[in-house]
């Protein structure tokens, strides 16, 4: 891959559990005990953080910390543009899962005209919104941002006005306001989800690869017929959450660990597969939790050998 330029953002404002934030280091530890020096190899940009927001109390609990969220997004969307613009391919690895918000809107924002899709690889559906959050958490919001998409109709939870602000600002990071297409978005390896989301999957017949499905069929032929489900986008982003991985093969290295997912060879071939197309633009990698892992730093080392395969 030429003009690659790796995006480390060290944000875990948005996740339940502290320590993702600390992800890109894990994965620096585990190239350099295997003598490897790809994060020296390529230029790098640090995005600043907000990371001390953790000491302050939570306010607004079906959205927590979300005005911090908010800011860093911003602040990912603004680097994420610029590298575009600056023709780079951006390699975002970042902390929890929310950032990809912002990294969404900073390609929108780089290519107004383009028609974007985007492969989602995870466990969960991130379909959650201030209204239907059990937890609050916001990287799980990620993908209803992305679509525009409140899902009041599933309510559970009374929003209070400045959450309500702060999901608006959300939504529309960098002005972006062109938002993902539901036929635009695919999932791989979701298996892990509520059912307000389940509604929305099935109200706006999101397409879904499930890992048994992909085993069935073979990754090539799914990996294909995805491909042809975006004929007319010109421009794939890929995001990679560490949890579509089977935690029990691999590490519960990651904040929602769930267990039946892939291994690091199945996300090889699915990566490989869609960067082939031509079309993608970047990728980012998300959730590897060191603190959480059980295995060492499996998860850092396995991630970091499915990076360093790719590139
Ligand atoms: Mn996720």
């Amino acid at each position: 891959m030429k003009n690659l330029k790796i995006i480390k953002n060290r944000s875990d404002v948005g996740a339940g559990t502290r320590g993702s934030d600390i992800g890109i280091d894990a994965l620096e530890i585990a190239a350099i005990n295997s003598n490897n020096d790809f994060f020296n190899h390529y230029p790098f940009v640090d995005v600043v953080t907000h990371n001390e927001s953790i000491y302050n109390k939570v306010k607004q609990n079906f959205a927590k910390r979300i005005n911090y969220v908010v800011e860093q997004c911003e602040r990912l969307s603004e680097v994420t543009l610029r590298e575009l613009k600056n023709n780079f391919f951006p390699l975002i690895i970042s902390g929890d899962h929310s950032s990809s918000i912002g990294t969404i809107a900073g390609i929108c924002s780089a290519f107004p005209k383009k028609n974007l899709g985007v492969i989602w690889i995870d466990a969960h559906a991130d379909l959650h919104s201030p209204f239907t959050s059990p937890s609050g958490n916001v990287h799980g919001m990620a993908v209803a941002a992305a679509m525009n998409l409140d899902n009041i109709k599933n309510s559970s939870n009374r929003v209070d006005e400045k959450t309500l602000k702060s999901w608006k600002n959300l939504k529309n990071i960098n002005n972006s306001n062109t938002k993902i297409s539901p036929s635009n978005f695919i999932y791989f390896g979701l298996r892990s989800y509520e059912d307000s989301e389940k509604k929305i999957i099935q109200e706006n017949k999101i397409n879904c690869y499930s890992v048994d499905g992909i085993r069935q069929r073979g990754i090539d032929v799914c990996v294909n017929e995805a491909l042809k489900q975006l004929e007319n986008v010109e421009i794939i982003y890929i995001s990679f959450d560490v949890d579509s991985l089977d935690c029990d093969l691999i590490s519960k290295g990651t904040g929602t660990p769930v267990s039946k997912g892939f291994d690091s060879d199945e996300i090889i071939k699915i990566l490989k597969n869609l960067i082939l197309s031509g079309k993608v633009i970047s990728l980012e990698i998300s959730e590897i939790n060191p603190l959480l892992d059980n295995r060492g730093n499996k998860m850092a080392e396995t991630v970091f050998k499915i990076i360093d395969s790719l590139f």
